[in-house]
């Protein structure tokens, strides 16, 4: 019996260890991933649209804006918020916002991306501008930068070579390509027909061809070329990744020894699998040294082919630069660090979250907003120490107040560390900060369950952050940080400078210290 219980307990201890990192976003649907790493600069980015459900509007991938997510260990995913809404570009036409990607070119991100033109059918591309990753974009052509005029004119993928020449290939059921100019908006027209070539959808270079069957599309050979191309490169060969072979949609893959082809096949990447999407979209990149792999599914609550999410894998390329086939899980990535509890954490840096929104850009501030009674988030991973949280500190604003935050110890069925009531601080962009004892210490490396109670709206939340000290410290630390302390002095719990400390407790440098 005592074995059978030791069975028990040791599998339920293991189960509540692994959790699902997939999908990587579960608070809206986003798809089409598009990930980046910017040199200098230590997160990895995900550039995505998103899957919206407007009622009474017909949901053929109904998108009105791109977001943005970073992260810096590969679980908790920092939204920030709406970086590129439709309305940035004049000429875009609702809910035609799909697939994109953005690359630096010296001090600026460019972020290309489709959409169709007011009172028109067929998709355009367009680019937007920003001197940071996580914008706000704004139209930086005032007008698109390219089309064939023959529709399919989607999924931009843009990659700048090591001699600084930038490829731009696209398309659905056709594949173009086209070379930019230095200046990142302008197409060169020296090749192809006004600067676009097509490129011949052979079996040799994608696997297969579609033929018509009757009233059927069919594939002659072993694969074919549909959409949402990902140029690349490893060593000294380049990659295109793409969805392949019609609806449903798998990733399949050719290589070449030219940015401009020809394209040999290699084969299928990903193969059709059961993630409740009828559509993929892959893109690749090398991040703290591992490769990953995103790709999109329909895994997120209430998820479907028009509602999908972000997934990510590792993948591992053999010493002849095969990519070895990759099986969507939901157990997804290992974290690469753990996250500070002690220092401001963005309330957006999430490991999962239901029910609430997150909204704002770089330039208006990123909140956690639409917070309701039953809404929960989760941030995983964070490494408490030795001794511990005693309390937490928020940035909150609530219009009304009355509600609670309740947190938990790994998950909603942990250990309870805190119920705080929410007090109305004058509106719901009115912020307070406040701070509140636990109720347990943490200690070690835990997740962290925020989960809402109450009637109504509950509150907005900017940032939070554990402190070591008990709440009456943790204000008296503060604000003799906030009272214009400088640096190189000793200040004691009061706020007053301390010409020799000795022993004891003191504020130096804004941290607190023992002597
Ligand atoms: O998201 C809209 C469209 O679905 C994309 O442009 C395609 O790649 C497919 O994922």
């Amino acid at each position: 019996m005592k074995k059978i219980y030791l069975l028990f307990t040791g599998l339920s201890m293991l189960f509540s260890q692994v959790k699902a990192q997939n999908p990587i976003v579960s608070h809206c649907y986003t798809a089409d991933p598009a990930p980046m790493v910017f040199e200098g600069n230590d997160s990895l980015y995900v550039y995505c649209d998103e899957d919206m459900n407007v009622p009474g509007v017909n949901d053929f991938y109904f998108m009105e804006r791109w977001r943005v997510y970073s992260t810096v260990d590969m679980v908790n995913w920092t939204d920030h918020g709406i970086a590129m809404p439709r309305t940035a570009f004049s000429w875009a036409s609702k809910g035609t916002c799909w697939a994109s990607q953005c690359v630096k070119k010296g001090d600026a991100y460019y972020w290309y991306m489709c959409a169709q033109k007011t009172g028109g059918w067929i998709h355009y591309i367009g680019v937007g501008k920003s001197s940071k990753p996580s914008g706000p974009f704004k139209d930086a052509r005032k007008q698109p930068i390219l089309t064939t005029n023959s529709g399919g004119d989607i999924d931009p993928t843009v990659f700048i070579d090591d001699d600084g020449q930038a490829y731009l290939y696209w398309g659905n059921n056709k594949l173009c390509y086209a070379k930019l100019r230095s200046n990142m908006v302008l197409i060169d027209t020296s090749i192809g027909k006004d600067g676009i070539v097509e490129v011949p959808l052979t079996k040799e270079a994608f696997g297969g061809v579609k033929v018509k069957n009757g009233d059927k599309e069919v594939i002659d050979g072993r694969d074919a070329y549909e959409e949402g191309p990902w140029l690349d490169k490893r060593g000294d060969k380049y990659y295109l990744m793409y969805a392949a072979g019609g609806v449903p949609e798998h990733i399949s893959y050719s290589m070449s020894d030219s940015p401009e082809g020809p394209w040999k096949y290699k084969g299928q990447v990903m193969t059709q699998q059961n993630t409740n999407s009828f559509t993929n979209h892959s893109g690749m990149v090398n991040y703290k040294g591992k490769d990953y792999f995103f790709y999109h599914t329909g895994w997120a609550k209430g998820g479907g082919g028009f509602n999908r999410s972000m997934a990510v894998e590792e993948m591992t390329f053999s010493s002849t630069g095969v990519i070895k086939p990759i099986t969507a899980t939901r157990a997804g990535v290992k974290p690469l660090c753990t996250m500070n509890p002690y220092i401001q954490q963005q309330a957006e840096t999430l490991n999962a979250a239901y029910g609430i929104s997150v909204v704002g850009n770089e330039d208006t501030g990123v909140y956690v907003t639409d917070i309701h009674a039953n809404d929960s988030m989760r941030v995983s991973n964070l490494d408490f120490g030795s001794r511990g949280a005693q309390s937490i500190t928020f940035r909150i604003a609530a219009e009304k107040g009355g509600g609670y935050i309740v947190l938990r110890q790994d998950n909603a069925k942990g250990k309870v560390l805190l119920r705080h009531k929410v007090e109305a601080t004058g509106g719901d962009t009115e912020w307070d900060v406040v701070t509140a004892d636990l109720s347990a210490v943490p200690t070690g490396v835990h997740g962290i369950h925020f989960s809402f109670l109450g009637t109504s709206s509950i509150c907005n939340l900017d940032w939070w952050q554990f402190n070591e000290e008990k709440k009456e410290e943790a204000d008296a630390i503060s604000s003799v940080s906030k009272s214009g302390a400088r640096d190189g002095v000793y200040y004691d719990l009061t706020g007053r400078p301390v010409a020799n400390p000795s022993k004891g407790i003191f504020i130096f440098n804004g941290k607190k210290i023992k002597k």
